[in-house]
């Protein structure tokens, strides 16, 4: 018989969004934890379909399925992952630049700083720079953190961090990157204060530049 977390993978490829909430917690009942449940069961579907898309063995409808049910699945372990909430240490303004539909990768790393303490803006997708940085003001926020998943739009990160400095907000306003396409060398590049791998490692990133520990 196969385990659940593999039946939760194999919705996830199905994109089988009208039972993947129930069997996400069903795993939860059982006594898996929720990242175990998140990078074994969902986030390995996910990649899955990525290869898959990738080698042309599955097409867009199929990927739209699968973010559909990564999203019924992430809503069942939102309030697990971002755990208790610690009172607000800081304020972050997030999104996925311009031209960028992709925000599921975003999306958990809003629930992850969330549930470190953080005020979360989230813009959503294909944000322009200068919403970023309108909002970043309007919000007396000290981190703007932009996602992007496609090559082609990686430079719209270095609009915003332009921006940031044609507005004389560099000392005030830190800005962070992530997404599968961007490195630690695109980010030193283009002149960001930082660049996360994961979720986990963007919380970290955080506290450090917000100077919380
Ligand atoms: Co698209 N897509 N997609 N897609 N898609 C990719 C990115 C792709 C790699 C697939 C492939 O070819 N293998 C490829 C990009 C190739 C490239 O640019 N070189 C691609 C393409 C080509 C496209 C279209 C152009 C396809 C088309 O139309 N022909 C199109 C573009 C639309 C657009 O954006 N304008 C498109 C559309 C879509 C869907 C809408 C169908 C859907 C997105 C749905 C949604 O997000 N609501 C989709 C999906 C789901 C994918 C894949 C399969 C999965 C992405 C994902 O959600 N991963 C993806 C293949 C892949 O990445 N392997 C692919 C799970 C997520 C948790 O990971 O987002 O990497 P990720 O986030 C991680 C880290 O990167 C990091 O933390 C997260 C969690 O640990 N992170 C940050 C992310 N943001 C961060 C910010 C930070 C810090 C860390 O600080 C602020």
């Amino acid at each position: 018989m196969k385990d659940l977390l593999t039946n939760i993978s194999d919705s996830l490829q199905t994109g089988d969004y009208e039972d993947i909430a129930g069997l996400v917690q069903k795993a939860l009942d059982s006594g898996l934890e929720p990242k175990s449940i998140l990078n074994d069961g969902l986030l390995h579907g996910m990649s899955v379909i990525g290869k898959q898309f990738a080698n042309h063995d599955v097409f867009l409808p199929d990927v739209l399925m699968a973010a559909k049910a990564m999203h019924a699945g992430l809503d069942v372990l939102k309030p697990l992952l971002s755990g208790e909430d610690t009172g607000i240490i800081g304020t972050v303004v997030i999104g996925t630049v311009k031209g960028d539909l992709h925000d599921i990768g975003k999306n958990l790393v809003s629930i992850m700083l969330h549930g470190a303490g953080f005020e979360i803006v989230d813009l959503g997708k294909d944000v322009p720079a200068e919403t970023f940085v309108d909002a970043a003001i309007k919000h007396n926020a000290s981190i703007i953190g932009l996602s992007a998943l496609l090559t082609t739009t990686m430079p719209e990160m270095k609009k915003v961090i332009a921006m940031v400095h044609e507005r004389g907000l560099s000392d005030k306003i830190r800005v962070i990157v992530g997404g599968a396409p961007v490195s630690e060398t695109f980010a030193t590049e283009i002149g960001a204060d930082g660049y996360a791998h994961d979720a986990a490692r963007a919380v970290t990133l955080v506290k450090q530049l917000a100077e919380v520990h």
